[in-house]
């Protein structure tokens, strides 16, 4: 299977496809924690996009997009849960054109729904006390919600048009939401 997972910071995109991803026995790719490890090994790619994430902005476009062509392109992405991306109109388009070359398409895109924002930068709040993120202060948390509503939420109704969307609610135990998770899924692989 081929998925997205989608929603705002905080609403547990990164905890939630770890599991989602050996449950459909694809590769969990997660653009933040690629970003995060060429930051941690210093390479040219992890110095340009700390620049931006320091500061809770998006990595531009061109660098994100011919990270996840790479990335797509092994041969262990046949199936996958792809976090965090597309967050732009442009990576929209740029995720289309790559599963068009491999021949490939999208099974299905999951919005976990946390309307509450504060539940979600209190979420954030507690993650820094152990996370070490630079982006994980209160000031850059609230910045990166302003940038999500800017700019992805109105990707979501793209998904929707296409008939791939399947809307969770968020809200609850981490448990609580990968078992409503793990029920679309199965319903999804019939
Ligand atoms: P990400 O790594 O994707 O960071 P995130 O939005 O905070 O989500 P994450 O997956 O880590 O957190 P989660 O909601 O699971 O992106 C970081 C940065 O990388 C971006 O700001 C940007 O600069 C850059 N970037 C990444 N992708 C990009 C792209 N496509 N284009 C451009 N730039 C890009 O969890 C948050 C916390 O909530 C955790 O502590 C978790 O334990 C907790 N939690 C989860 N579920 C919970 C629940 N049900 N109840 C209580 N707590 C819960």
């Amino acid at each position: 299977m081929r998925l997205l997972i989608m929603g705002p910071p905080g609403a547990g995109k990164g905890t939630q496809a770890v599991d989602l991803a050996a449950r459909v026995g694809g590769a969990h790719i997660s653009t933040g924690d690629i970003f995060r490890a060429n930051v941690s090994q210093g390479t040219p790619l992890g110095v340009e996009a700390k620049k931006y994430m320091d500061a809770g902005q998006y990595v531009p476009d061109e660098v994100t997009n011919a990270m996840v062509r790479d990335r797509l392109a092994q041969d262990d992405a046949k199936a996958f849960v792809l976090d965090g991306y597309p967050r732009t109109a442009d990576q929209v388009s740029e995720l289309d054109n790559i599963l068009e070359g491999l021949g490939a398409k999208l099974d299905g895109v999951l919005e976990l729904m946390v309307a509450d924002r504060e539940e979600l930068v209190q979420r954030m709040i507690k993650r820094a006390e152990t996370s070490g993120r630079a982006d994980d202060t209160e000031e850059v948390i609230r910045h990166r919600q302003d940038v999500y509503d800017q700019e992805t939420a109105a990707l979501v109704p793209i998904y929707r048009e296409r008939g791939l969307l399947h809307e969770i609610d968020g809200i609850g135990s981490i448990d609580e939401v990968a078992q409503r998770i793990a029920s679309v899924v199965d319903s999804l692989q019939g």
